[in-house]
Parts: structure tokens; sequence; C-alpha cells
């Protein structure tokens, strides 16, 4: 597969090439290079996600959300169990989306 750069490529191209991008900037910090360990994770949710999930300072948090990623049990996400993170927030994210834009106009 050759991708295509970016002077090409599709918006959702380019969002598709980000998501791998904002994928291997964490994953490469520590242990192995292609998974997330759980400070990697960690670190990921702070900075790419703060602004939708809040601050996961406490440990729980990150340790709950590792427990419903991590599908295979290895103790990491990889890149597929990260994709289901995202998918499963543009998802929430959509709903939130529709809902806001079916409010009558002096609602909002
Ligand atoms: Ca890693
Ligand atoms: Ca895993």
């Amino acid at each position: 597969m050759s991708l295509p750069n970016s002077e090409n490529a599709s918006t959702l191209e380019n969002a598709m090439q980000l998501m791998i991008q904002t994928f291997h900037k964490y994953s490469g910090n520590e242990g192995d290079k292609y998974t997330l360990s759980k400070a990697e994770l960690k670190e990921m949710l702070t900075t790419e996600l703060g602004n939708y999930l809040g601050n996961p300072q406490d440990k729980e948090a990150v340790d709950k959300v590792m427990g419903e990623l991590d599908s295979n049990g290895d103790g990491e996400v990889d890149f597929t169990e990260f994709i289901f993170l995202v998918g499963a927030l543009t998802v929430a994210c959509n709903k939130f989306f529709l809902e806001f834009n079916q409010k009558p106009a002096k609602e909002k």
C-alpha cells in the first residue's frame, strides 16, 4: 500500500493519516514501538483527547480505559484497539452534533 502524499489527499485520507501519525507519536516512546503502554496511553489521552475526556489523571480512569480497549489482553493498546476508541468517540461526537442541530434555534 502506498500512501498518497498529503497534497493530493482528500480530507478523509488526511484524517486517516493523522490518526496513524498520532498513534505512532505516542507508541514509540517506550517498549514496543507499535503499541501503547499504559503510560503512553495516558499521555495520549491527556494530550490528544483532554477536551473530550477531561484529564484522566487518576490511575483508575486510565486503568479502566486500558481494560476496555485491550481486547486481546496483552496489556498494551495496539493500533486496531486505538482505532476502536477513536471510532467510538467519533460516533458519540456525531450523536452530540445531530442532537445539537435538531434543537430549536432559540435553545442553542
Ligand atoms: Ca510503546
Ligand atoms: Ca492489546
